[in-house]
């Protein structure tokens, strides 16, 4: 079947879920949810191809900045200092080491990089620093991405005017369960954050975790409250909990993995023009799933043997996964746009 036809008898458009605002209601994202598999990934796969390249997928590396002896209480988070990981605490990297790793992940073939802090919120002087190695990652011809915790006035602006392309900023989970996974700060700080974000004109990169023992109801609320920003964000990573020893979400549930797929799906079909990224858990996922994924809608990922702090599957292994599925990496021109 070629992809004309394809579209052609894709149900009708997703609209017909929307309320009267316009706005995507939980319960419609439900009966998403509740679609035969089949069904939701033809849905999703359809609106996949009305909006992208189907065989073309992002890849961004990551790289820890600053990694661990962080003060919140993330009840999935390796680098929270209140719990007892395996993760050393290492100090803000240093603008030349940080170059050395972003152009190693060039060659290597990744074209956005990704610099993550342990931190609430960047202080004044080191948001100095970090602002020193956007301008020099954006100077290697790469995109760039900065997840950095909660920002102050004015911060956004000048990792904008630096050349920062995106800010990375999670809402995690619904906003019922979001209490019973983090106590040092609400969604609300995080939502006004996004604002700020937004407002300075940085692309917004905002996802969420599936798998910390959550209802399906709880991932719909998710990925309704994500399609509900106005507009929403033009990245949205799906993570699959990485079950840290130490933790306090270590020893939950592991979700099934066709319900992960679900929620790609779900992502996908409320978000057509996103990039939706099939984020932590690839380790721990077979390449069948991760194929589903892709079919899904998911079409970037996080490339290179190590994530902030856990591991990734090699870039050879993602290589060849790639060659048997005939896809390849996105052109940088092409990453989404909700405009
Ligand atoms: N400290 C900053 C913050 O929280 O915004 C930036 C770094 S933080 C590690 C970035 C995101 O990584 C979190 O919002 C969370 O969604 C994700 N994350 C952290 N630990 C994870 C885990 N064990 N499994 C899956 N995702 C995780
Ligand atoms: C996102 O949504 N996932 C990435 C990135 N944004 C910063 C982080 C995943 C972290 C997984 C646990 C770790 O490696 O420490
Ligand atoms: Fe700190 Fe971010 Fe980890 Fe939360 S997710 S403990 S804010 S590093």
């Amino acid at each position: 079947m070629d992809v004309t036809s394809l579209n052609e008898r894709a149900p009708a458009c997703a609209d017909k879920y929307r309320n009267s605002t316009s706005k995507w209601t939980v319960a419609a994202v439900e009966e998403l949810y509740a679609l035969p598999f089949n069904d939701l990934i033809y849905r999703a796969q359809a609106i996949h191809r009305d909006h992208f390249d189907a065989n073309a997928v992002q890849l961004s590396t990551l790289l820890s900045i600053k990694t661990g002896g962080c003060p919140e209480d993330c009840g999935y988070c390796p680098q929270a200092a209140r719990y007892h990981t395996d993760v050393d605490n290492e100090a803000l990297m240093s603008v030349g080491e940080v170059v050395a790793a972003a152009r190693c992940a060039r060659e290597k073939g990744a074209t956005r990089f990704c610099m993550g802090a342990a931190w609430r919120g960047p202080k004044q002087r080191d948001l100095e620093r970090v602002i020193d190695m956007v301008k020099a990652v954006r100077g290697l011809g790469m995109e760039t991405c900065a997840t950095l915790g909660m920002l102050k006035p004015g911060q956004a602006q000048q990792l904008k005017a630096a050349g920062l392309d995106y800010y990375n900023h999670n809402i995690d989970t619904a906003p019922e369960f979001y209490g019973e996974i983090i106590r040092t700060r609400t969604q609300d700080d995080r939502l006004g954050t996004l604002d700020q974000v937004r407002e300075a004109g940085l692309h917004v990169c905002c996802g969420g975790i599936v798998g910390m023992g959550e209802s399906r109801r709880t991932r719909a609320g998710l990925i309704a409250q994500l399609a509900n920003m106005d507009p929403y964000p033009e990245s949205v990573p799906i993570n699959n909990l990485v079950q840290v020893e130490g933790t306090p979400l270590h020893g939950t549930e592991p979700l099934d993995p066709f319900e992960f797929v679900r929620t790609i799906a779900c992502a996908r079909i409320t978000m057509p023009r996103a990039v939706v990224r099939l984020s932590a858990g690839r380790q721990d996922m077979s390449e069948g799933i991760q194929a589903l994924c892709f079919l899904a809608g998911a079409n970037s990922i996080f490339y290179g043997e190590k994530l902030l702090t856990t591991g990734n599957p090699e870039v050879e292994k993602d290589a060849a996964l790639f060659a048997r599925l005939g896809l390849r990496p996105m052109e940088s021109e092409n990453a989404g746009s909700n405009r």
